[in-house]
């Protein structure tokens, strides 16, 4: 069912030597950018009358209108089950604890007396959140993408998410309610390529539908296709990360529960075929004992033949035996998870060693799901090993900081020779010039 990889013959291998042993998925957006290329110049040229067309070629259902109507999103909130309205709620206020945190205060640095420096942090003026439909409906992903949004102060936010055949064309309802319940009313039926392509481009309104204005910044998950068309659209628009399949990284010693370990590597394999389970450890007992446990869990589980035994059995998975824990964290370190689990004796002292993760998750009782939904933590996060160079979504991924200049007279002044100088080093003595213009055409005497 899964794979070992065995590394405990000798010394590990450092850098990408060590990465190039380790599982991956592939997820090679690269090949995709042909097939979305046409898809995004038709939405450019042609607007929503494209998208509709798209949608009913890839969602096998065309809307009236891409524009989800106000009624539909507060119907989609009266018939939610109150069980889930509950859990979304609880979800939106630990979300919204942890990111209100993480808004950014102006900070004013005196460089010398005179001479000024301003950080201000700007939201972005309007963005465009991409929501999946399909294979995966999470209105968790509305409240992970739409909360660090409003907590920055976005004021313009639009999500789109695929029409759903089954319901006459809207998106999800569970999707529309969690919109509702985050005061998000600019929502259209746009799904894959398409909808990324009406958010960079804008359409214009027409026939009954007001059109969606063009966005500064798409973020969201989607599938490869989705990945594609941001790759193609950034530069005119921003975008938070390629989103590639869920990833789930344990390190875990003789002290972790099989029980726990299985069910968490299964939770993740449970999303995407392609989806990632690695178990690292240094105990065979542990190895042995999650061997049999999986294959308890996986005959007990949903989606076991379309998705968890893909995933588990799938050369992105394996447990990866390593000689000890100091050797299970360079592998850890080298793979850089989307999650990374620490079940180990000291969890929270190894947790705190290790480099490369989208997000730790520390102990027993700490478990991914956890994350997914409930413990106030941001879900979207780096995958296929981003994790050494960005972050998972936050607060930050919809502000700009933008640094004020504020120098007096005398303040420039005294600075000037030094800028002169490094100009006719660079050659630019235009730049040079821009000084000596403001102070009769010489360098100012700081004496
Ligand atoms: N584990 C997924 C997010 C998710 N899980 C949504 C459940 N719903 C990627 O972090
Ligand atoms: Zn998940």
């Amino acid at each position: 069912m899964i794979s070992r990889i065995d590394l405990r013959g000798e010394a590990l291998p450092e850098g990408s030597a060590l990465r190039d042993l380790l599982p991956r998925a592939e997820f090679d957006v690269e090949a995709a950018l042909e097939t979305v290329r046409p898809i995004c110049e038709d939405v450019r040229h042609h607007g929503a009358a494209a998208v509709i067309d798209y949608g009913e070629k890839f969602d096998q259902v065309r809307v009236p209108s891409l524009r989800v109507p106000a009624e539909a999103i507060d119907r989609a909130l009266d018939e939610l089950d109150p069980a889930v309205r509950a859990a979304l709620e609880e979800s939106i206020r630990r979300a919204r604890l942890v990111h209100h945190e993480q808004r950014r205060t102006t900070h004013t640095t005196q460089v010398v007396p005179g001479g000024t420096v301003t950080e201000k942090w700007i939201p972005v003026e309007r963005v465009g959140l991409y929501v999946p439909g399909g294979r995966a409906v999470y209105p968790s992903s509305v409240v992970m993408n739409v909360v660090p949004a409003q907590e920055a102060g976005v004021e313009g936010l639009a999500v789109a998410s695929p029409p759903q055949k089954e319901f006459g064309g809207l998106p999800h309802p569970t999707i529309l309610a969690a919109c509702a319940l985050l005061g998000v009313d600019e929502v259209y039926a746009a799904g894959g390529a398409q909808a990324i392509a009406m958010f960079a481009y804008g359409t214009e309104d027409g026939d009954g539908d007001p059109g969606c204005a063009p966005v500064n910044l798409v973020t969201g998950p989607g599938n490869i296709y989705v990945a594609a068309a941001k790759r193609l659209l950034k530069g005119r628009i921003g975008i938070d990360a390629e989103a590639g399949p869920t990833e789930i990284a344990i390190l875990a010693d003789s002290t972790a529960d099989p029980v726990h370990v299985a069910a968490d590597l299964i939770s993740q394999a449970e999303h995407d075929p392609m989806a990632a389970s690695v178990l690292v450890t240094d105990s065979d007992e542990l190895a042995a004992a999650t061997e049999t446990e999986l294959k308890t869990q996986v005959a007990a589980s949903k989606h076991v033949d379309d998705r968890i035994v893909p995933a588990l059995a799938g050369r992105q998975s394996a447990i990866v035996l390593v000689r000890d824990l100091a050797d299970g964290l360079k592998v850890v370190d080298a793979y850089g998870a989307e999650h990374l689990e620490i079940q180990t004796a000291d969890a929270a002292a190894v947790a705190d060693r290790v480099r490369n993760a989208g997000a730790i998750f520390v102990g027993a009782w700490a478990p991914v799901s956890l994350g997914d939904y409930c413990a106030g933590s941001n879900h979207v996060l780096p995958t296929g090993g981003c994790a050494c160079h960005s972050s998972g979504l936050s607060v930050q991924s919809f502000l700009r900081g933008v640094h004020i200049v504020d120098y007096t007279r005398d303040a420039l002044a005294d600075v000037a020779h030094h800028v002169v100088t490094l100009a006719e080093a660079e050659d630019l003595p235009a730049h040079g010039a821009a000084i000596k213009a403001r102070f009769g055409w010489k360098v100012p005497d700081t004496k």
